[in-house]
């Protein structure tokens, strides 16, 4: 297959909320253009994107999965992402990548939780946007209704280009009020060819025709006064100027869709070919300083038959099978040899991809998620991924000992495949942590551990990350002297701590006049005050948040040495540390959390008691969107909680916000345990 031109690709993400059927869409969008023979579906687990085990096995997406169709000569590129929160990394790898988005809503359900996370990163991205109302078929489903929600709650530049035929089970089939055209459904099968539009919709399709004109024309001031001149304007007269429209996100087309029937989605195509900007309309998305061929990679998939897998973007020129491309992160030179275009789980070799295509490459070495390689060297800044922060931690241990090795190297490849699954130690209790967006986030890792590495592994509660600050200035002396017989140690440090104003970081300012302490000796302080901040006196977290000042000291000629400072440093730390009315802080959370109505009441009484604050609500057909903040500390095991206060029926997702105070007679429970705790360690120690 040669290279396409940049003029004739489409780069499309698929997202939206959980469970819209997004990958339903993306199989339909496959089906109907013959990239696939059958219809596959999520319940049988059949579909090209979610060919994952483990996604077949819980019914959604898991990760971001690459297909493309062949549409009116157009190569379209489909990214299908998933909805759930918990799994936003890939969602937001793929918005560098794509020039227009389909974020898909629920005929029932219309604007939800994920539907405005994923329209703000399309506009964060600049993404051309088009809203796909989906589920048409199901009872309580109307079109209509959801075009008025998105027009109040996303933007009122969304307009219908294609309105259904009736309603729920007697939905019989859409108008494409862009071309004029119908489509009855094909229950399944293929689409059939265009028809006229049935009498019975021809008033509502003639209405939803002069919306979209108005809306069309109202982005370009000579069609603008032509049309209110009564002349008629061409077909392509109004493609290109919806094309530009939708370019610049000044419309936002809405398509009436059933995927499961396959109904909606000729026009749709369509829709793509004609509406959405290529990659050689929207430009570069980062400037090369003079490289010719360039390759962005936004995900690395770790297969443990076919290795390492990386899907990249080309950024300029094309990338060939003999390319050899250097890694503007390692410097490393790595060789294209192993060009494959991917649908799916199924790969196949591939010669070059062209500019602005999207591929996938095996073998590379020293690659991962958010690279960049260029055929040149060039220092650049590659795309900044802003990965939200993982804030549900597990202790995990092997189940069998003597499988730490096996483990780690299991751990390892999944976190190099998914940047926001993040590996620690614990700084106190020198554990490995497994860190993710959520529980089932971490429970899908250890699931893929079990299943792909052969590795069985146990999951420890969750710990809460505190950290300690200070509220006061303090100055101390720290003194450390052992001067009998022989060389002896010298060590004298006088520090001032000051709390620094956001509570965050940590500064050493060098304030030595003359040489009291010579200036060789001076970092040693800094480092010994660094290891005494890393396990703060009131329960054993990091210290962050202080200014120190070195102001004053004194040394020997003989005895003092790196070591005798280091220790004067964290000796001064110390005591300073105490007079300085040190705190315990914990991570508050922003939790969002969306209820059937009935389960409001239940729900906030629950918040209330988890020392949960409310920000506010918002109802939305049926169910209600609740924000609230909640120290993390409370809402470790949350979703057991939310499951039964709602029958199965409510969703969550937090992300950390700040850090705040812990209260004082909480704050006292966790400094005695920790005392306890240390106490015993000591005990067993002797
Ligand atoms: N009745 C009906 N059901 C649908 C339609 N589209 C999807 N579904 C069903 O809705 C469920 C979710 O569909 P998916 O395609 O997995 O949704 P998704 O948006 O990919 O879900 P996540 O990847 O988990 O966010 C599945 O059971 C689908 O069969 C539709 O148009 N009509
Ligand atoms: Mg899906």
């Amino acid at each position: 297959m040669p290279a396409h031109e940049p003029g004739k690709i489409r780069n499309v993400a698929v997202v939206g909320h959980r469970g819209t059927g997004k990958t339903s869409l993306v199989e339909a969008l496959l089906f109907q253009s013959g990239a696939v023979n059958r219809l596959g579906t999520v319940e049988q687990g059949t579909t090209v994107s979610d060919w994952d085990e483990d996604e077949q096995r819980r019914q959604m997406s898991l990760s971001a999965s690459l297909a493309n169709a062949e549409w009116q000569g157009r190569k379209i590129n489909l990214l299908d992402t998933p909805g759930d929160a918990g799994f936003q990394g890939d969602a937001i790898a793929v918005s560098h990548v794509v020039e227009g988005e389909l974020v898909v809503v629920s005929g029932v359900m219309g604007v939800e939780v994920g539907t405005t996370r994923a329209w703000n990163r399309g506009h964060q991205e600049n993404l051309a946007r088009v809203v796909v109302v989906n589920m048409l078929d199901r009872e309580r489903a109307d079109f209509f209704r959801v075009l008025e929600t998105l027009r109040s709650q996303l933007s009122d530049r969304c307009v219908a280009v294609q309105i259904p035929i009736g309603a729920e089970h007697e939905l019989s089939g859409i108008v494409d009020v862009l071309h004029m055209k119908a489509y009855a459904s094909p229950e399944g099968a293929r689409e059939g060819a265009a028809t006229e539009i049935p009498a019975e919709a021809a008033d509502l399709a003639a209405e939803y025709r002069e919306k979209l004109l108005d809306a069309v024309v109202e982005t370009d001031e000579g069609l603008m006064e032509r049309y209110l001149d009564g002349q008629e304007l061409s077909a392509e007269e109004v493609a290109t100027a919806l094309k530009d429209g939708v370019t610049r996100g000044e419309v936002f087309p809405v398509a009436a869709v059933v995927a499961t029937k396959n109904l909606g989605t000729t026009a749709l195509l369509d829709l793509l070919v004609e509406g959405v900007p290529s990659p050689a309309k929207k430009g570069t998305i980062l400037d090369l300083e003079g490289a010719s061929v360039g390759a962005f990679v936004f995900k690395t998939i770790a297969d443990p038959f076919a290795g390492r897998i990386n899907l990249f973007r080309v950024l300029e020129g094309t990338v060939t099978a003999d390319a050899t491309l250097t890694n503007t992160r390692g410097h490393g030179k790595e060789r294209f040899g192993s060009l494959m275009t991917v649908q799916g789980k199924e790969h196949a070799g591939a010669d070059a991809f062209g500019p602005g295509d999207i591929g996938a490459v095996a073998k590379l070495k020293d690659t991962q998620t958010g690279d960049v390689l260029l055929d040149k060297e060039v220092a650049i800044e590659p795309p900044r991924l802003d990965f939200p922060e993982p804030v549900m931690s597990f202790a995990i241990t092997p189940k069998t000992k003597g499988e730490e090795e096996k483990m780690g190297q299991a751990l390892r490849r999944l976190t190099e495949e998914d940047p926001t699954l993040v590996l620690r130690r614990d700084p106190q209790t020198g554990e490995q942590l497994l860190a993710g967006l959520s529980q089932m986030h971490v429970e899908v890792a250890v699931d893929r551990m079990k299943r792909r590495f052969g590795v069985e592994v146990e999951l420890q509660q969750p710990r809460v990350p505190y950290v300690e600050t200070i509220r006061a200035e303090s100055r101390a002396q720290g003194k450390y002297k052992k001067q009998t017989g022989g060389r002896g140690q010298y060590g004298d440090c006088h520090i001032v701590l000051e709390p620094i104003e956001d509570g965050t970081g940590y500064e050493f300012v060098d304030k030595i006049v003359g040489g009291v302490i010579p200036q060789g000796f001076r970092p040693a302080v800094d480092k010994g005050i660094q290891e005494a901040m890393q396990h703060g006196e009131l329960a054993g977290a990091p210290v962050q948040g202080v200014r120190v000042l070195l102001v004053d000291g004194s040394y020997h000629n003989v005895d003092s040495s790196e070591m005798a400072f280091k220790i004067a440093g964290s000796m001064a730390f110390k005591s300073a540390y105490e007079k300085a009315s040190p705190v315990l802080l914990e991570p508050i959370m922003e939790l969002e959390v969306t209820v059937p109505d009935d389960a409001v009441g239940a729900v906030n009484g629950d918040l209330n008691s988890r020392r949960g604050r409310l920000l506010g609500m918002e109802p939305a057909a049926g169910m209600t969107a609740i924000k609230a903040e909640v120290p993390m500390a409370e809402i470790l095991t949350y979703s057991q909680a939310l499951t039964s206060l709602t029958g199965g029926r409510g969703d969550y997702h937090m992300h950390f916000l700040r850090y705040d105070e812990v209260p004082a007679h909480i704050a006292q429970k966790i400094i005695d345990e920790t005392r306890k705790a240390r106490e015993a360690e000591k005990a067993g120690a002797h």
